[in-house]
Formats: C-alpha cells, sequence, structure tokens
C-alpha cells in the first residue's frame, strides 16, 4: 500500500457523495438523525473538487416499491428512497455540479447492496478517469459510507473520509464510531474540515 499523498485535492482525485437522499434526511421515511448537517460542508467538498475540474460522483439508493430491505418483504427497513418518488431525489440543497456522475445501486427487488460500488460501473468509471484517492461523505456512515469506503480500499483506492460531512442512523449507540474505526483500520484517512 502507498503512502497517502498530502491532502489537498488534485489531479487523480474525485468526490464520492453517498446517498444524499430526501429519505435519508430528516422528515424522509429512513431520517438519519442529524443527516441535514453534511450539506454545508459537502457544498463546500464539491465546490473545492468543482474549482479543479475534478469529478463528483452522485450515489443514489434507488430500491423498487417492493424491494426486499423493506419491512413488509420481511426486510428491516421502513420503505424508502423508491425509484422516482420524491424521497429518492437528491436533497434540493445539495449543490450538484451539472457533470455530476450519478450511480444508481440496490434498484433491483431481491438484491440488497449498501455499497456504491456494489453491482455499478462506479469502478469502471473511475478507472477511465484515473481516479485513484476518493473524497467520501454522506449517509449513513454505518452503512452506505462504511460499504462504499470497504470496498474502495479493497479496490486499492486510498480514501478520505470527510468526517463533517457524513452522519450516522446509529441504531446501536457507537454504531457510527465503530464504522468510522473500521475503516481507518482499512487505510482511510479521516479529515476533520
Ligand atoms: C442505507 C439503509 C438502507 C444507506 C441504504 O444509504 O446508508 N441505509 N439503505
Ligand atoms: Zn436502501
Amino acid at each position: 500500500m502507498s503512502a497517502l499523498s498530502p491532502l489537498p485535492p488534485g489531479p487523480g482525485d474525485a468526490l464520492l457523495i453517498v446517498d444524499i437522499q430526501r429519505d435519508f434526511l430528516p422528515g424522509g421515511s429512513l431520517a438519519v438523525p442529524f443527516g441535514d448537517q453534511v450539506i454545508e460542508p459537502m457544498n463546500a467538498w464539491i465546490g473545492r473538487l468543482a474549482a479543479q475540474s475534478l469529478p463528483v460522483f452522485a450515489s443514489r439508493d434507488w430500491h423498487p416499491p417492493d424491494h426486499c430491505s423493506f419491512q413488509p418483504q420481511g426486510g428491516v427497513w421502513p420503505p424508502h428512497c423508491v425509484a422516482d418518488t420524491p424521497g429518492a431525489a437528491f436533497d434540493p440543497r445539495l449543490e450538484l455540479p451539472a457533470n455530476v456522475h450519478v450511480v444508481t445501486k440496490a434498484d433491483t427487488s431481491e438484491i440488497d447492496a449498501y455499497s456504491a460500488f456494489a453491482g455499478t460501473s462506479l469502478h469502471a468509471q473511475l478507472q477511465a478517469l484515473g481516479v485513484r484517492r476518493l473524497f467520501v461523505g454522506g449517509v449513513a456512515t454505518d452503512y452506505c459510507v462504511l460499504n462504499s469506503v470497504l470496498d474502495a480500499r479493497r479496490l486499492g483506492y486510498e480514501v478520505v473520509l470527510l468526517l463533517r460531512a457524513v452522519r450516522a442512523v446509529d441504531a446501536q449507540a457507537g454504531d457510527g464510531e465503530r464504522a468510522v474505526a473500521r475503516m481507518r483500520a482499512e487505510g482511510a484517512l479521516v479529515c476533520e474540515d
């Protein structure tokens, strides 16, 4: 594993915004506590990357109405992020650039996927753009952010976790903190800006 490069974003870097969708923010059907607090820091990071014309990716949970993760289907979550509904939309306060790369995941009934890499072309797109390091934030720290970061590390990307731009479900107290510790243990650098 190579040493982490210095922090300021530059060539070879990209931003991965994980699931900043209405259903995951306060007022949504699977609201992450204080999830709306990620928007301001994330907008600042979007500005930093976009100022250098670096690529910005935004993943979205995009479930069919009978998705296997939903409680009526025997899953653990209330229905959320049903494709093409208002709850699945990116939060309108998020200042996504016009050329954002949208990554749609978990869009078949039988398969759940927390990672933005699972069943998507994200890795191929990043490779095509020569991306080696990902700045990652969004929701939820203990589910989709965690699994996306672990996959990114397995695939050999350097990862900078944007601590101010993540919030956790915390189904069990401490889940978010344990997720951050796990990401650190797998080599993610944690940025507190
Ligand atoms: C997520 C729970 C269910 C997430 C997605 O984006 O973290 N969490 N589906
Ligand atoms: Zn989901």
